[in-house]
């Protein structure tokens, strides 16, 4: 540069830098950055890279430079749109916390500058300790769980101007602050984990009031709150010593996403130009004679199509899901992700989104919802899974899609030699495909299913040996909210709208209350009182939490399993009789011989084991073995 400038005239030199100011002048007026993400960062990561995309109208024309001690730019790439650029820094370990200024240059002038936070750390990677199997997880649809703030119900900018409890696919005004409002609640009941679906901006013109369509990945959506009420509910829900459980969504967005209008790369989205929906043949990701146009539709085509399907090859988006994933982590100091649709985006980008968040929070935890009923496809995921492709993943829970069916088959088909119980007691002998099935999400229902208490045919009892079976067996349960209170959608098989129905008490003015028992049948009563305190019995029950499993085949509709630890042994007997039945105890010597009484975990009750048990009809009975 400057050697190319002494060539110049004495005379050429005014006239080429006032030509100079007129550009800059020009670029100065037109230019500006409209986004920084992500908008933050820290110092003190283990991984020093980081990767800005920076938008603004034709910011692909200029050059980044920045000056902080520890921080540098590694390398500048520009975008397929001109109206990004994509910045690769190093910050150093032993950076400082501070504000970095980023100067944007044509030639030598600076058009723009923009202060980038680099933020002090709050808590060691240790410290971000993931959902395990000492936990219980309720899974709430924040639109449908309690409305704390009317004030937030409808926001004009955004496009969806309505909210209408009466229609299911309609916004119904739940929040963040009502989730908060209720804490006290789901404390005392015994839960120690919320996961809330998505709570990320969905600015869609209809039908995203589940939060699935995701249009900014760095916004709250105004309608659940601000990033103050998200970091509000977090540091309460921690003081409580609950955790925090992020829906993530890297599969796709919503079609209204802002980059929709003007996407970086030509390859950002899959089937960018002609939307192809996925075959939703998900076995094609394990399957060893599945067709390629099978795979590729599967893997590439859109879930519905109102959401584009993310290119996760793509090198600058795969590092922006990952960095996104990992600012929420740092910023509302989470419990856990859960991970969407987990077999659709690409297999390599999970097992790279997966390990670079385990190595940054070693203590943390992951789940993905692989909707198979084959556990062979579920154990695939798993960390430490030798898998037959050598595919390897850091992902350490899968969700217990087999169990969930066996569950409500057992209990509803009719008792025989293959039939009712031994569903149950067959599909726990899948567990040696796991790499450790202790670490399986496990649970009765959730938001794209039937209600438990519908698919039990509405019989109170069996759904309370359900809970029963999710809180006693290994694994790490998840209930879905309004469980507690016999929530169901019998009148509407399938219907997602009635499946995510209000919770009772979350509105002003709602005639039952749930939260203070307002209103409830003696039913109802009965379950949450009954959850309650076996929840509140497994938070100090290390052999449910670490144990040990044995069981015992079913016989004559009575199901006989232990969780046992050296020092604890809990005996759990699943009746689904109509009738009283009568256990004979001898068959289960080989972990009773030596102990003679049994505590019933739910009444305090001492019961001597030597004799034949009374079981009452459909009912389950929790013995602490002494
Ligand atoms: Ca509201
Ligand atoms: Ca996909």
């Amino acid at each position: 540069m400057q050697h190319n400038m002494a060539k110049l005239t004495s005379n050429s030199i005014p006239r080429l830098l006032a030509l100079c100011c007129c550009l800059c002048f020009s670029m100065a007026m037109s230019a500006q950055i409209t986004r920084v993400e992500p908008p933050n960062w820290w110092v003190g990561m283990k991984n020093t890279s980081l990767q800005l995309l920076v938008q603004g109208p034709k910011i692909g024309q200029l050059n980044p430079v920045l000056s902080y001690p520890g921080v540098r730019i590694e390398k500048t790439h520009r975008a397929d749109s001109e109206n990004y650029l994509f910045i690769d820094l190093t910050i150093a370990t032993d950076a400082k916390p501070g504000v970095v200024t980023l100067e944007f240059k044509q030639g030598n002038a600076t058009v723009l500058t923009h202060n980038y936070p680099l933020l002090a750390r709050q808590q060691k990677a240790e410290a971000f300790v993931g959902f395990n199997p000492a936990d219980v997880i309720y899974l709430i649809t924040p639109d449908r769980f309690a409305n704390g703030d009317p004030g937030n119900d409808i926001v004009p900018a955004l496009a969806e101007k309505k909210i209408d409890r009466k229609q299911g696919f309609a916004r119904h005004g739940g929040d963040i602050q009502g989730m908060i409002d209720h804490l006290d609640y789901l404390s005392e009941m015994g839960f120690t984990a919320i996961w809330p679906s998505p709570l990320l901006e969905n600015d869609m013109p209809a039908w995203s009031y589940h939060g699935y369509a995701i249009t900014d990945y760095y916004r709250v959506d105004p309608r659940f709150g601000t990033l103050d009420t998200y970091k509000t509910l977090a540091e309460k829900a921690r003081s409580k010593g609950m955790k925090l459980i992020f829906d993530g969504v890297v599969n796709h967005c919503g079609s209204s996403h802002w980059w929709m209008k003007d996407l970086p790369f030509k390859d950002w989205l899959n089937f960018p130009d002609s939307i192809q929906t996925t075959n939703h043949r998900r076995t094609v990701n394990q399957d060893l004679y599945a067709a390629k146009i099978d795979r590729e539709l599967m893997v590439n085509g859109w879930f519905v199509p109102s959401m584009p399907d993310l290119n996760q090859r793509n090198p600058f988006f795969a590092t922006y899901l990952i960095q996104n994933s990992i600012w929420w982590i740092e910023t509302l100091h989470l419990g856990g992700i859960r991970q969407d649709t987990y077999p659709y985006p690409d297999k390599d980008f999970l097992a790279k989104w997966s390990c670079q968040i385990m190595s940054e929070y070693p203590n943390f935890s992951l789940v993905g919802e692989e909707w198979s009923l084959n556990p062979l496809l579920a154990a695939y995921w798993q960390q430490g899974k030798v898998n037959h492709d050598g595919y390897e993943s850091c992902l350490k829970s899968p969700m217990d899609f087999p169990m969930q069916r066996n569950l409500t088959v057992a209990l509803t088909e009719p008792e025989s030699w293959d039939q009712g119980l031994v569903k149950l007691y067959e599909g726990l002998a899948n567990d040696f495909v796991y790499a450790n099935p202790n670490h399986l999400m496990t649970f009765g229902d959730n938001h794209d299913m039937d209600r438990i208490f519908t698919q039990l045919g509405q019989d109170a009892a069996l759904t309370k040996i359900a809970l029963a079976y999710l809180l006693t067996m290994r694994g790490i349960p998840q209930i879905y909210y309004g469980t507690e209170v016999l929530m169901d959608n019998t009148g509407y098989p399938g219907d997602h709208g009635v499946i995510r129905t209000d919770f009772p008490g979350g509105w002003a003015g709602d005639p039952i209350n749930a939260f203070s028992g307002k209103g409830l049948s003696k039913e109802q009563q009965d379950v949450q009182l009954f959850l309650k305190k076996l929840l509140n019995w497994r938070k100090g029950s290390l052999a449910v939490q670490q144990g040990k499993t044995l069981h015992f085949g079913p016989l004559a509709g009575v199901y006989v399993y232990f969780r046992y630890t050296a020092d604890q042994k809990i005996m759990v007997i699943l009746n689904k009789n109509e009738q009283p039945a009568k256990l004979e105890t001898g068959r289960f010597a080989e972990i009773l011989s030596g102990h003679k009484n049994g505590v019933d975990v739910l009444t305090g009750t001492q019961i001597p084991i030597s004799n034949p048990l009374t079981l009452a009809p459909k009912s389950v009975l929790i013995l602490e073995i002494h």
